[in-house]
């Protein structure tokens, strides 16, 4: 019944707006943040090795926990039916604008057009200290310390958002400006924890806007969503897909 709901009100929606976290990659084999890590990583905290102060302490450490997740992602990963039932969700409606707080690449190898990355880029390089992006060799990916960069010798990072950091301005803007401006906001695989990001949904639900939640775990969001779809999103979401398919709705 619920999934009908849901179908019925994304085909409805004039402007979707669209917030993802690490839950949509699940699916495809990408621990999440709050899963307990395994093997090796089970043993430090993610928010730590994602700061600079977990940076500055162990710089490889951090590095190697960053090229192991990076490999994980290029090497292993596949989009998984809910990044591409997004994709196709993108294609049918002509207001879609996708909001990602995951790092990884998946949603543009699942046929998503125009990804916002809030929190940055795993596959993307830069230096810690004078900014000057790095293109990543081959060696250096499973180097034991961060290359140094070649302008200025300090250490490369990946361009992802650190706690304590602040999130670049042209995504959260982009952001903050689909948030107030859809009559949709779907949420998927997302905790609710990490601000600023997990504002969106209160910005949009605060314009009025019909929030829809899709989560297998309850959370902050799923409590204030309009809608909630317990369940994962690489089945849920193709269940809505077809369900706009049938009532014709979308075109
Ligand atoms: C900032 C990149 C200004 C790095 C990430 C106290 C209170 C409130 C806030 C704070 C506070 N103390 C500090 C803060 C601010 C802090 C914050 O929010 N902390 C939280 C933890 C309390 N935020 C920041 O620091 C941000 N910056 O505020 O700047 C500033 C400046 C200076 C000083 C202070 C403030 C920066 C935040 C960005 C951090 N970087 N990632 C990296 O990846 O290494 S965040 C990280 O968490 C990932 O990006 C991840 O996406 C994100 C959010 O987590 P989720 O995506 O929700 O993932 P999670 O694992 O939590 O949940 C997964 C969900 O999926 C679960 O609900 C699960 O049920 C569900 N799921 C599982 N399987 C499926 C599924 N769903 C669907 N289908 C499935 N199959
Ligand atoms: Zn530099």
């Amino acid at each position: 019944m619920t999934i009908l709901a849901a179908a019925r009100l994304l085909g409805q929606a004039q402007k979707i707006a669209c917030l993802t976290g690490a839950g949509v990659s699940a699916e495809s084999g990408v621990a999440t943040f709050r899963d307990p890590q395994t093997g090796h990583w089970a043993r430090f905290d993610p928010q730590q090795l994602a700061s600079q102060a977990g940076f500055a302490a162990d710089p490889g450490l951090v590095w190697r926990w960053y090229m192991e997740r990076l490999l994980g992602v290029t090497q292993r990963a596949q989009p998984n039916a809910g990044h591409r039932a997004l994709a196709e969700i993108e294609q049918m409606r002509p207001h879609f604008t996708l909001v990602t707080q995951n790092v990884d690449n998946l949603h543009e190898r699942g046929g998503s057009q125009n990804v916002i990355h809030l929190h940055g880029e795993i596959t993307r390089f830069h230096c810690n200290r004078c900014g000057r992006t790095h293109d990543l060799k081959e060696a250096e990916q499973t180097a034991a310390e961060p290359p140094r960069c070649t302008s200025c010798g300090g250490p490369v990072r990946p361009s992802v958002v650190w706690f304590g950091e602040n999130l670049p301005l042209p995504a959260m803007n982009a952001a903050w400006q689909a948030a107030e401006s859809c009559d949709l906001m779907l949420v998927v695989g997302t905790s609710g924890v990490v601000y600023p990001a997990a504002q969106l949904p209160f910005v949009a639900q605060e314009r009025g806007a019909v929030v829809i939640d899709i989560n297998p775990e309850p959370s902050p969001i799923s409590e204030m969503a309009t809608l909630y779809l317990p369940g994962p999103s690489g089945v849920i979401l193709p269940q809505i897909i077809s369900q706009m398919q049938e009532a014709g709705l979308g075109e």
